[in-house]
């Protein structure tokens, strides 16, 4: 039987993998991370690996995951060691990173977590929860309160199912502790990530104790942060290819693309680590790389997964390998997104576009169109709405977003041009589904039902009859004629 990647299997690697450059036993906890997810592995962990090994410092990382069990089984028995494998055509390197101490599964237990949150040498709490772990309402950023999590969670004594119900909870203990406060440092594609994470996280312990939510704004500082790497989800064929290279298991492997970029804002109430040695970007305002980044990166991406699921391709880089595509995606950031973002004067935006392309392209990684295209009712508005935004009140350019619009809206119908099923992942995949049946063909009463849903839309888009022409004539054009020979026909414009 192959062994598992753990710590006495590291001096059997084979030599060519990198191993951890310090001594891990003598690592103290400094962070704690919520959401150790496949990219906190392949991206914050990294840096911190990369710190412990210039200079040590009690920055170790507890990990935790609030809903997945998978990830403690997958790290714990390997003493938090695992792998990231950078592929692209032209490489593939093997790096097994040490910076994860052990991880700690919410549901079972909880006390330990609060614990963690309430001791001392934790000076840092990172997250990676996705979009609706923020339990917000994307469009104005409040608090769900009528969320079934939220609500439990805010009962007495709750054990917290939310990240709002860890962190107050955990602050709270924090706090009757006498221990200072600490940095909440977000780390998921969100416009403005660290307000809206102190935003919520305020209204939500404002509902539990207002002197809890006082003390939490005067001791807790919330910098904003743009992270970017593409981390597909890990496979079994990934992991088997891995155990090749490896001549072992790792289950906690995961694998990426050589890019990697963390921008953060410099607000670390409680210290931090000489994260700028390592390659962060240390900012006062982080807004321009973060705007620039959700809406070009991640709008791109957005985009390309939905029409290029509809047009039938499973991953990105068949998408972009589509001359037709890429077409699209030029256009959509020459003529929608760049008139709608401040672009820095020192910074190259069509060198930027054009790495962006390569990184779509890149086909050593199997990213698939339909994980791209998961919860798009949380990811639309910070990625396409505030972009159209600007377009409509200039009068602008929207024929690519209006395109991007409509092939969403039918993604979500849940079968696709050939009447196949599609496994719609998304907090709203009901409610959307139901528009369709209740719509039942009619674009424009389709496109006004869209447009009313207020989490997405906020209120003011349904009032535009420009959009509202447009999304209800692209989707007849698309119901009637499908995906490429539409693309075709705007190209052709
Ligand atoms: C992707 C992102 O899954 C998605 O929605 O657009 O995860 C993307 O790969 C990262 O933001 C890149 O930094």
């Amino acid at each position: 039987m192959i062994n598992r990647l753990n710590s006495p299997q590291l001096e059997r690697l084979p030599a060519d993998i990198l191993l951890p450059q310090y001594d891990r036993s003598k690592v103290r906890p400094g962070i704690l991370h919520i959401g150790t997810g496949a990219f906190h592995r392949a991206h914050q962990a990294v840096y911190v690996d990369d710190l412990l090994a210039l200079e040590g410092g009690d920055w170790g990382i507890i990990g935790s995951s609030l809903r997945s069990k998978s990830v403690a089984e997958q790290l714990n028995p390997q003493n938090g060691l695992y792998t990231v494998l950078v592929r692209d055509s032209a490489r593939l390197q093997a790096r097994v990173i040490g910076s994860v101490l052990n991880v700690l599964f919410a549901a079972e237990q909880s006390e330990q977590l609060l614990d963690t949150l309430a001791c001392a040498g934790i000076k840092i709490v990172t997250l990676t929860v996705t979009e609706k772990g923020y339990c917000h309402d994307p469009a104005t950023g409040n608090l769900l309160v009528n969320h079934a999590d939220v609500s439990a969670d805010l009962l007495p004594n709750a054990i917290p199912k939310t990240l709002m119900g860890l962190l107050c909870r955990g602050l709270q203990r924090r706090r009757a502790a006498g221990l200072a406060g600490l940095t909440l440092l977000s780390c998921d594609n969100l416009p403005n990530n660290g307000r809206v994470l102190k935003k919520v996280l305020l209204q939500f312990s404002q509902r539990i104790d207002p002197a809890l939510a006082t003390w939490i704004e005067e001791s807790v500082s919330f910098p904003c942060s743009m992270i970017d790497r593409i981390v597909p989800a890990t496979t079994e064929e990934d992991r088997q290819f891995a155990a090749q290279t490896l001549a072992c298991r790792d289950e906690g492997l995961v694998v990426t693309e050589p890019f990697s970029q963390w921008v953060i804002e410099d607000d670390f109430i409680a210290g931090r680590p000489a994260f700028e040695k390592v390659g962060v970007q240390m900012v006062s305002d982080v807004t321009a790389y973060e705007e620039i980044k959700l809406r070009f990166l991640n709008g791109a991406h957005s985009l390309l997964a939905y029409a290029g699921f509809l047009a039938g391709y499973q991953y990105i880089a068949q998408v972009v390998a589509q001359k037709s595509f890429v077409d699209a995606v030029q256009a959509f950031w020459t003529m929608e997104v760049l008139p709608s973002v401040d672009v820095p004067e020192d910074f190259d935006i069509e060198a930027y576009q054009a790495q962006l392309l390569a990184r779509f392209s890149n086909t050593a990684l199997r990213h698939k169109t339909w994980q791209i295209a998961m919860d798009g009712s949380q990811k639309i508005p910070q990625r396409w709405l505030n972009t159209l935004r600007h377009q409509l009140a200039n009068n602008g350019e929207i024929t690519w977003l209006v395109f991007a619009l409509a092939n969403w809206i039918r993604y979500v119908r849940g079968y696709n041009e050939q009447g196949q099923a599609i496994d719609v992942q998304d907090p709203l995949a009901m409610e959307l589904r139901d528009l369709h049946r209740q719509c039942d063909k009619n674009q424009p009463k389709l496109v006004q039902s869209f447009l009313r849903i207020e989490q997405v839309f906020d209120v003011d888009l349904v009032d535009s009859q420009r959009l509202s022409m447009a999304l209800a004539e692209q989707l007849e054009h698309l119901s009637v004629d499908g995906v490429i020979v539409c693309l075709g026909r705007l190209l052709a414009k």
